[in-house]
């Protein structure tokens, strides 16, 4: 904010923090840049001049190919209510007005209102040292039931505009309203005045917007003239490029501290233009989508389509509170944010499968822990059931935020939890894929933010698929240290090398006694054995084709040779090693049916060999004759009496457990 003396706010956060958690936090975060910076730094000077201007050439066919993606046929709004948890406050309170106070405590504030920012007071900052800052700040507790009442009345008046308007969060949304200004004959500027007057008639909340060709742009516009303004760059290429020129780059979504820090420092980039110019640097570091990314930037293109629902990774939300043990505050937490998961999750016509519990510690540590579920949920009462679950095996703690988030959302909009118990594979086959798609996320992540996880330090965040300004919410782009949850899967996933051998060490029980399959037995002895070792940790499903290879049972020349040997362990006592789906391991009895899954889809690809066989056996019977003489040799045990039909597993399965 103009008119802050900076240089005295740094002093006095220096001086107040110095040794405090915050302070060490703050410190982690500057030594993982530093870092950052020093690993591009080296990456950098190996490239020789002849790599650099091969890379220039290849950003500049890039460059020529994102511009003939330029699309200004559509006029997005961008809308971010003013300070608006204090905004809020000073409405239930007005002798708060003219007042300079912040919503939160004194470990952590939420935002403060323009007053108290005058003197250097921001969101996220311990609210002991925003006390130092100005001496007179008021503190208000968060209430937030209060903002989402709020924030429901704004999305109100939105939806006149923009039936399909994206909420980005509690007080922000996206709206496209080229029909609105074209059904009205209006211009945008005219439409964003009004709806910014019906926002305050209906609320009584100042709120700034922004308007542009793409949602990039709007959003950036929407703080140029914040609070209680708004911005209008015309949908005009010069226009676009005149703007971009000079715009630095941290005022970019998705662009904080660390990328600013790595694009200045080291490739002495500053201005979005500058990204188009330092191009062929860009290329030859960045993975393709983040050098894309930055390009487009350079090029003011932004996203203009409506995402897909089904592109949506994920709905979070997350609340920050005065660090606390106080378990019965926990819970009380996590129901409402299991409330509001659910409305959203609702409104928007989805159930999801994995749902991640997010804790940040007093030590400013970041947990996430996850759970995949046979089931997709979206009601609260699920929601809250597995969080609960999941809160449960990390206490006790003292926490300063939870967050919830639902992903591996169903594919087709419909709440159709599935029967765990059905007879047919597909739910757990199409639900396999799920899962497989988000390890394929999560990876992609590592090079730029895809799902939108959780929403740094705002209450509310939706997924709005990849290169989304809005996506990134208040994070950036290169700041790994936001996602520790994409590092844990990557490690789940094979990317640390002790993962990996976890993954492939013998199978061992719980005692670490070798789990010995026994010699061909029947499926359902042999069901009986694996799943009293089911719940403990790790436990291991041994294929059927390789029952058959112990005991020198014939193979059928079908069977394919990937699937001989697979094991079921839980990697990192956390992921399944077949299909990568998160149960931790207080989730036992969704580990015996997951287990039971696997086992079913075993014993289904078992039956279909069957059936080939004896069609095989049907159509040729002289290979028939000829195989049977071979298996007579070949058969170690008089007991096997073939595969359990999958029904029987299942009438089985179900009087047994
Ligand atoms: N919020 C939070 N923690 C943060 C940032 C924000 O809890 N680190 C909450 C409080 C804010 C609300 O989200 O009121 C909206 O966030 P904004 O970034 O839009 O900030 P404000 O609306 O408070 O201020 P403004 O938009 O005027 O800059
Ligand atoms: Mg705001």
């Amino acid at each position: 904010m103009d008119g802050v003396d900076k240089e005295k706010v740094q002093r006095i956060v220096y001086d107040m923090s110095k040794g405090s958690k915050y302070f060490e936090n703050e410190e982690r975060k500057e030594a993982f840049m530093r870092q950052k910076i020093d690993n591009m730094r080296a990456q950098c000077a190996k490239l020789t001049p002849t790599a650099i201007s091969q890379y220039q050439k290849v950003a500049d066919r890039r460059i020529l190919e994102l511009e003939t993606k330029r699309d200004l046929s559509r006029i997005w709004l961008h809308v971010d209510m003013d300070a608006f948890y204090a905004a809020v406050e000073t409405l239930s309170n007005p002798s708060l007005k003219g007042k300079p106070m912040a919503v939160g405590g004194m470990s952590m504030i939420s935002t403060a209102n323009y007053e108290a920012r005058r003197f250097g007071v921001r969101a996220a900052m311990p609210g002991f040292i925003a006390r130092k800052l100005c001496p007179e700040l008021i503190f208000v507790p968060v209430d937030f039931k209060k903002y989402t009442y709020y924030s429901d009345l704004t999305r109100k008046v939105f939806q006149k505009y923009d039936p399909n308007f994206m909420a980005a969060s509690l007080d922000e949304a996206y709206l496209d309203i080229t029909d609105v200004c074209k059904e009205r004959s209006m211009t945008s500027g005219e439409i964003a005045k009004e709806l910014r007057t019906t926002v305050f008639e209906e609320t009584g909340l100042t709120c700034s917007a922004g308007v542009g060709s793409n949602r990039l742009l709007a959003k950036v516009c929407s703080d140029i003239n914040k609070p209680n303004g708004q911005f209008v760059l015309p949908n005009d290429r010069m226009a676009v490029m005149t703007f971009i020129s000079s715009l630095p780059i941290r005022k970019i979504g998705g662009i904080g501290k660390v990328t600013e820090h790595i694009l200045r420092d080291v490739l002495g980039i500053n201005t979005c233009e500058d990204m188009l110019q330092k191009g062929g640097l860009l290329c030859a570091l960045f993975s393709r989508s983040t050098a894309d990314f930055f390009l487009s930037v350079g090029l003011g293109l932004g996203q203009t389509e409506i995402p897909q629902v089904r592109s949506r990774k994920s709905i979070s939300n997350e609340r920050t509170f005065s660090s606390t043990e106080d378990e019965a505050s926990f819970y009380q937490k996590l129901a409402d944010l299991a409330e509001m998961l659910s409305v959203d999750m609702q409104k928007e016509g989805l159930s999801g499968r994995t749902l991640t519990l997010k804790l940040k510690t007093t030590t400013f540590e970041v947990r996430t822990r996850a759970v995949t579920l046979q089931n997709y949920i979206c009601s609260s009462e699920d929601i809250l059931k597995y969080a609960s679950k999941l809160l449960k095996a990390e206490l006790p703690v003292s926490l300063r935020l939870i967050g919830l988030r639902l992903s591996q959302f169903n594919a087709d909009k419909v709440v159709a939890p599935a029967d765990p118990t059905q007879k047919t594979l597909t739910n757990f086959l199409i639900s396999g894929d799920a899962s497989r798609e988000s390890m394929v996320d999560s990876s992609s992540m590592s090079s730029i933010v895809n799902d939108h996880h959780f929403m740094n330090d705002t209450e509310t965040g939706f997924s709005m698929g990849s290169h989304e300004a809005c996506s990134y919410g208040g994070r950036d782009l290169l700041d790994s240290s936001h996602f520790p949850d994409l590092e844990d899967n990557n490690c789940a996933i094979g990317n640390n090398d002790g993962e990996m051998q976890k993954f492939h060490e013998p199978l061992n029980g719980e005692n670490g006694n070798k789990v010995n399959t026994p010699e061909r037995k029947s499926c359902q002895n042999a069901l009986s054995e694996l799943k009293a070792d089911s719940s403990s940790v790790p436990f291991a499903f041994r294929s059927l084709d390789e029952e058959n290879k112990k005991a020198n049972l014939p193979d059928d020349d079908t069977v394919s040779s990937s699937n001989q040997g697979e094991l079921l362990l839980w990697v990192n006592d956390y992921k399944c090693s077949l299909c990568g789906i998160e149960l931790p391991p207080c989730f036992v009895e969704e580990r015996q049916e997951h287990f039971d899954f696997h086992l079913a889809e075993r014993l289904q690809k078992e039956e279909s060999r069957c059936d080939t066989r004896m069609l095989r056996h049907r159509l040729f019977p002289e290979d028939n004759i000829a195989s049977q003489r071979k298996r007579k040799k070949q058969r170690a045990s008089p007991k096997d009496k073939g595969h359990i039909p999958i029904d029987l597993f299942f009438v089985k399965s179900s009087q047994n457990f």
